[in-house]
């Protein structure tokens, strides 16, 4: 575990924009689960309750966590607004909640100006959001940096397992 922290304290925020969007966003809590890393979820506009956004990103360094990963829909400008209040690395997650499938929150999640950066995973990336996340608390976290690479390795045999159950005739 993180240095300074005490053992279970949530290292990554999972916020998202509306409760509508909980489906999608616990499939990342779930790979952190998989993976034992702490983490709290909750929901903060960035439109409709943009204090609750802000105040959540200015005091997350403060409470311990490491990391936020922000999933929103439509003009989803919520991973920015807490990028602007944080130097927390802020992964954005676009949903494809809107009638545009994605397109609109994914360009307004990843086109974030200078200086203010935003990590944006493919739309409904929640659980590349959560394995980029514990990659970055991997760099000092040498047990989970381990199973990070098991995951690795184990993706991999699943390819070869997968190739190898080809039978002749799906190679015509
Ligand atoms: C965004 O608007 C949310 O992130 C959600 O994806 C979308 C729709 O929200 P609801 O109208 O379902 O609350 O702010």
């Amino acid at each position: 575990m993180t240095a300074n922290n005490p053992p279970n304290a949530p290292l990554v925020g999972l916020v998202m924009g509306s409760e509508s969007d909980k489906p999608l966003m616990l499939e990342g809590a779930a790979a952190l689960e998989s993976l034992g890393v702490p983490y709290e979820m909750t929901i903060a506009s960035a439109h409709r309750s943009p204090e609750l956004a802000r105040a959540y990103a200015q005091s997350a360094k403060d409470r311990g966590l490491k990391v936020l990963i922000a999933g929103a829909g439509y003009a989803a400008h919520l991973a920015g607004v807490l990028a602007a209040y944080t130097i927390l690395p802020v992964i954005g997650v676009p949903l494809a909640s809107s009638p545009l499938s994605g397109l609109d929150s994914l360009l307004a999640t990843v086109m974030m100006p200078s200086g203010v950066p935003v990590a944006t995973v493919a739309i409904g990336g929640a659980k590349n959001a959560a394995y980029l996340a514990a990659q970055i608390l991997a760099l000092a976290d040498p047990v989970l940096a381990q199973k990070l690479i098991d995951y690795k390795a184990k993706l991999a045999q699943e390819v070869a397992a997968k190739a190898a159950s080809l039978s002749p005739r799906d190679h015509a």
